[in-house]
């Protein structure tokens, strides 16, 4: 697993003069299915979140309304990833470190994840991080 395999999905968009509608299906639009939906809102100006990594899970990030970025890190590099459209998701594959900052007023980024919450699954030591990840390159 790398930044490699992290991308933006470009998600089925129909556009109406009433209004644009965007869907998306586990399996067919992203590469898993759909277990957990959650949403992070009201962020205040300055503050970041993530600052973590996940053994297995795999996860769809979408700033379904303002914007902010997504810095992936993967141990070895970083790549930081705009998000500002609803009909743009980030695929993050598992072992990769995420930092979400610099959040616009009213940004509102919504998460579809792969598996159930499990504490279990989280790395939230950057060193524990970096044994674990640069472990499993071969
Ligand atoms: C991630 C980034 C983008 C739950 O009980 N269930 C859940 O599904 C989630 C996501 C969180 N929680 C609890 C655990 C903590 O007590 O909510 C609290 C805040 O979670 P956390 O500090 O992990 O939030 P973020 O925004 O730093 O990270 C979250 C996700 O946890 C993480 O997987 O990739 O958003």
């Amino acid at each position: 697993m790398g930044l490699e395999q992290c991308r933006i999905i470009q998600l089925p968009r129909f556009q109406d003069p009433s209004g644009d509608l965007t869907f998306i299906e586990g399996t067919h639009h992203i590469p898993f299915d759909i277990r957990r939906v959650y949403y992070i809102y009201g962020v205040p100006a300055g503050s970041q979140r993530g600052a973590h990594g996940h053994r297995e899970l795999q996860q769809l990030i979408i700033a379904l309304s303002g914007s902010f970025d997504v810095v992936l890190d993967d141990g070895r590099s970083k790549q930081c990833f705009q998000m500002n459209s609803p009909y743009n998701g980030l695929y993050v594959c598992p072992m990769m470190w995420r930092n979400l900052v610099n959040f616009s007023s009213g940004a509102v980024c919504m998460v579809l994840a792969s598996e159930h919450y499990d504490e279990a699954d989280y790395l939230r030591d950057y060193d524990r991080f970096l044994i674990e990840a640069r472990g499993q390159e071969t």
